[in-house]
């Protein structure tokens, strides 16, 4: 039984990871940073609100991060705290900075200072490739970031590889491509489509303004990727690994697919800014490209090849995004038979 610190454990892959960890048996401590309203919902949804041994902590704050990791002396620390949202960090740049690299080097020291014997699993993702250099992208693949958020993550991912080279430390990151599920933040693509979706069916809302349709994604499924990250803990050396599903989508492509399983039957016209989404049979709008949604710079094209994690680790991906379109779209139209879904 092993004692585990998860930052982020209010988050979409923090509630999923303390599930997976909790059934094997190990002590789970849940780090979260203090708010005038409860978060824990997923973890309640879970069914283990109660199993996390809940903290407070604010990862940008090193005496803080010091003292947490001095009490609960943990053998593992999963970081995925973040400012995860790409858009905002074009509003936030500083903030997004403070939290995805200094939060990172705080934990990096504070483990380094306290002389711990913790193994660090830190959440880095697709978005440090960037602009497209290869495809598709690969553990190799050089990164060419194209946010804010991206530049954080990718100096974050600089210094696990720099304290695992340097001080021996057992430092692994995860280059994650998108995932999603029923517990995704209601501003990510795939679940503001289906939380929308479901408001216009059940709750005639109005048509669904969306940005860059074409954009091309690699969507997995959320608790296999969180499992995975157990999975690179439990291997016997600190080293960088791609999850991925190695397919590719676009938004409108998820778009249709969802609107299928919701009873819309859609159809484009126009294209770029006038595209418009119409359902074939009502002539009903339902979605349309509105450009306060474009982001400054965007990564139109993510895919992951996977091959290291499939021979390293044995990962295979078995919901791909038909299935995962499917999941979500059911989950939010049930949803939004009791509540509105994302308001
Ligand atoms: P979420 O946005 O759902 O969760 C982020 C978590 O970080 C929340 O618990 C949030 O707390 C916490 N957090 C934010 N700021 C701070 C802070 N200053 N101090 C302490 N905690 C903070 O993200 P996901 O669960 O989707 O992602 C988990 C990690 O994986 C993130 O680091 C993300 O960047 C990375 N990632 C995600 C991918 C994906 O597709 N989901 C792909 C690749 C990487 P609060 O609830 O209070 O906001
Ligand atoms: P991403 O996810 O930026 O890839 O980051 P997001 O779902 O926000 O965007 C995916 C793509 O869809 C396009 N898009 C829209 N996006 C949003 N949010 N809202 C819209 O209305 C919309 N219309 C089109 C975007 O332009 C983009 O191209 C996620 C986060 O989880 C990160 O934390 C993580 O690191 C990466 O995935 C891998």
């Amino acid at each position: 039984m092993a004692k585990v610190l998860i930052t982020g454990i209010t988050g979409q892959d923090g509630a999923f990871l303390a599930r997976s960890l909790i059934e094997r048996g190990d002590e789970v401590y849940g780090a979260m940073r203090r708010g005038s309203t409860s978060k824990t919902g997923r973890l309640k949804e879970l069914g283990i609100r109660e199993k996390v041994n809940l903290c407070t902590l604010e990862v940008t704050e090193f005496a803080n991060v010091q003292n947490v990791l001095n009490d609960i002396r943990p053998d593992k620390i999963f970081n995925l705290a973040a400012q995860s949202f790409v858009a905002d960090s074009f509003q936030f740049p500083h903030y997004t900075s403070e939290v995805n690299y200094m939060g990172v080097l705080n934990i990096l020291e504070a483990i380094r200072i306290l002389k711990l014997d913790t193994k660090l699993y830190q959440a880095s993702t697709s978005e440090m490739y960037g602009d497209v250099l290869e495809k598709p992208q690969s553990e190799k693949t050089p990164f060419n970031p194209l946010s804010p958020y991206a530049v954080s993550k990718l100096g974050a991912h600089s210094l696990v590889v720099n304290y695992r080279q340097a001080y021996e430390m057992f430092a692994t990151s995860g280059i994650l491509f998108n995932h999603e599920s029923e517990l995704r933040g209601y501003e990510f693509v795939t679940r503001k489509i289906t939380s929308w979706l479901a408001r216009i069916k059940l709750h005639n809302g109005d048509a669904m303004p969306l940005g860059n349709l074409s954009s091309v994604r690699d969507w997995g499924y959320a608790p296999e990727y969180t499992d995975m990250m157990i999975k690179m803990l439990d291997h016997d050396q600190p080293d960088d690994f791609v999850i991925s599903t190695n397919t590719e989508y676009t938004v409108r492509d998820f778009l249709f697919m969802a609107a299928q399983e919701v009873g819309f039957d859609l159809q484009s016209e126009g294209e770029g800014a006038d595209e418009k989404c119409y359902d074939k049979k009502t002539g009903r709008l339902i979605a349309y490209v509105d450009p306060r949604y474009f982001r400054a710079s965007d990564v139109v094209y993510l895919r992951g090849d996977n091959s290291k994690a499939q021979e390293v680790l044995g990962w295979t991906p078995k919901v791909l995004v038909p299935e995962l379109a499917r999941k979500m779209a059911i989950y939010d139209l049930k949803k939004a038979a009791v509540e509105m879904p994302g308001l």
